[in-house]
């Protein structure tokens, strides 16, 4: 049986069994978006991998929770086949902040970006999202203008976000200035360096290292008590096997952002765009890359949502 709650927010949102049984026992909960199954990547690896995602969080003591919009109502957490029949679907909306209440208002099916799953998350009381990478400043926006409301969500909304850093097609200084600007802790897991999704070592310094999934858990507790301020990214590297170097994905990049110039590729198109650009260029490359960074950061945020968990358990706060 599936309930429609009444958050604080007012959305229209329906948790899965498991999720609505997890949130009611305090149990440990990952959410995980949608618009990586959508429109990240192909089908079938799309379906596999989000079932993979959803298996390493089990693996690691917690409970996924795959978020979409669908007949009008915010899904937190999808049964198998409804998984299925998304990443298999045509024309679903890519729903981020501004796209979100039309696809709920119209019906349409839509699958949600880091800024529309926080907001889900956010609504069901999930603190810990898992993803591959955020959107952020693209190259080229003193003219353009482009920044993804990602930014502007992590700016806003008090959630977790897991990810491998953001991909080297954006403008990766730009993108930390404006996460500093919007006060945004950004937090490199393991290492001193921001990763840049399929490379572990961006060239930037991150602004924090954390080296336990308790230290960020910490963090997170400590950030509450401001009392729902912003969200707090944390840049987890991809693991060393499964990396690209910049100097073998860079010539790849440039390719796949100059065709989306030259073609004036605008708006919520340019990042799908690119990507499947990259998989094409890289021969298939790149998917390898990003299913192992997002397993990865399934795990971690698995691992932070049961410390935050094990928290409140003990009663520290
Ligand atoms: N990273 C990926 N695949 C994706 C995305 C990021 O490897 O599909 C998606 C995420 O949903 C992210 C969105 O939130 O792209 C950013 O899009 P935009 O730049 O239009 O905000
Ligand atoms: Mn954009």
């Amino acid at each position: 049986m599936q309930h429609t709650i009444a958050p604080q927010t007012g959305m229209p949102v329906v948790l899965g069994e498991e999720v609505e049984a997890a949130v009611a026992a305090g149990r440990p909960l990952v959410a995980l978006e949608s618009t990586i199954i959508t429109h990240g990547m192909p089908w079938p690896r799309n379906v596999e991998t989000a079932r993979l995602v959803e298996a390493d969080i089990r693996a690691a003591g917690a409970v996924p929770a795959t978020i979409a919009a669908l007949d009008g109502k915010l899904h937190v957490g999808l049964a198998d086949g409804t998984l299925e029949r998304l990443a298999q679907a045509e024309g679903v909306m890519k729903c981020s902040r501004a796209d979100l209440a039309i696809a709920l208002a119209s019906g349409r099916p839509g699958s949600t970006t880091v800024a529309a799953t926080m907001m889900a998350a956010h609504a069901a009381g999930i603190r810990v999202f898992a993803t591959g990478g955020i959107g952020g400043v693209h190259r080229g926006a003193e003219t353009s203008f482009d920044m993804s409301a990602d930014l502007d969500e992590l700016a806003r909304t008090p959630v977790c976000v897991v990810a491998a850093g953001a991909k080297a097609l954006l403008d990766l200084p730009k993108t930390l200035e404006v996460l500093e600007t919007h006060g945004v802790p950004v937090i490199a897991y393991g290492q001193d360096a921001f990763p840049a999704f399929w490379s572990r070592d961006s060239g930037l310094a991150a602004p924090y290292r954390m080296d336990t999934a308790r230290d960020i858990a910490d963090l997170l507790d400590m950030r509450e008590r401001f009392g729902g301020h912003g969200g707090v990214l944390v840049a987890n590297p991809v693991p060393a096997e499964a990396e690209i170097p910049p100097a073998e994905i860079a010539d790849a990049i440039d390719a796949a952002v100059g065709q989306a110039a030259r073609e004036g590729i605008a708006g919520k198109e340019v990042t799908p765009f690119i990507l499947s650009r990259i998989f094409e260029i890289t021969g298939g490359r790149s998917l390898e890359t990003n299913i192992a960074l997002v397993r990865n950061n399934a795990r971690l945020a698995a691992e932070i949502a049961v410390a935050l968990a094990e928290r409140v358990a003990t009663g520290i706060r």
